[in-house]
């Protein structure tokens, strides 16, 4: 169940984080492993265990949490550009179990990715 992930925990306040948005469908924090200056995960508070399992039921709030990303990165400063990114199951690298989606920015990133 995507709801007892350590994003489970999070969403219900149950652990710690560095909270930098919330709003009714979703929560964004720092990555408690940044891969550049500005590394924030935007999540939403429905247990999504991934984008694969996503549905069209879920478009709306898709849509939501990209444009909160957007959002997101005018208020971090990140005016010279950033990159989003959803790593999806074993071959996407995906390490937690609830859907979310990386916002990396602060410095000039490379690709492609490892
Ligand atoms: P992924 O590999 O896409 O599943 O990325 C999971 C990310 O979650 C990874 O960059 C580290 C981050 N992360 C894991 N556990 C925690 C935590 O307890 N707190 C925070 N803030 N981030 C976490």
């Amino acid at each position: 169940m995507s709801e007892d992930t350590i994003f489970g925990k999070i969403i219900r306040k149950e652990i710690p984080a560095d909270i930098v948005y919330e709003d009714d469908l979703c929560l964004a924090f720092r990555d408690i492993t940044p891969q550049a200056p500005t590394h924030i995960l935007v999540i939403p508070k429905k247990p999504i265990p991934k984008l694969a399992a996503a549905t069209s039921d879920d478009k709306q709030l898709l849509g939501h949490m990209l444009l909160t990303v957007k959002e997101i990165a005018e208020k971090e400063g990140l005016s010279n550009g950033y990159r989003v990114v959803i790593n999806t199951d074993q071959d996407g690298g995906q390490t937690v179990f609830h859907l979310h989606i990386h916002l990396l920015g602060g410095r000039s990133l490379t690709w492609p990715p490892g």
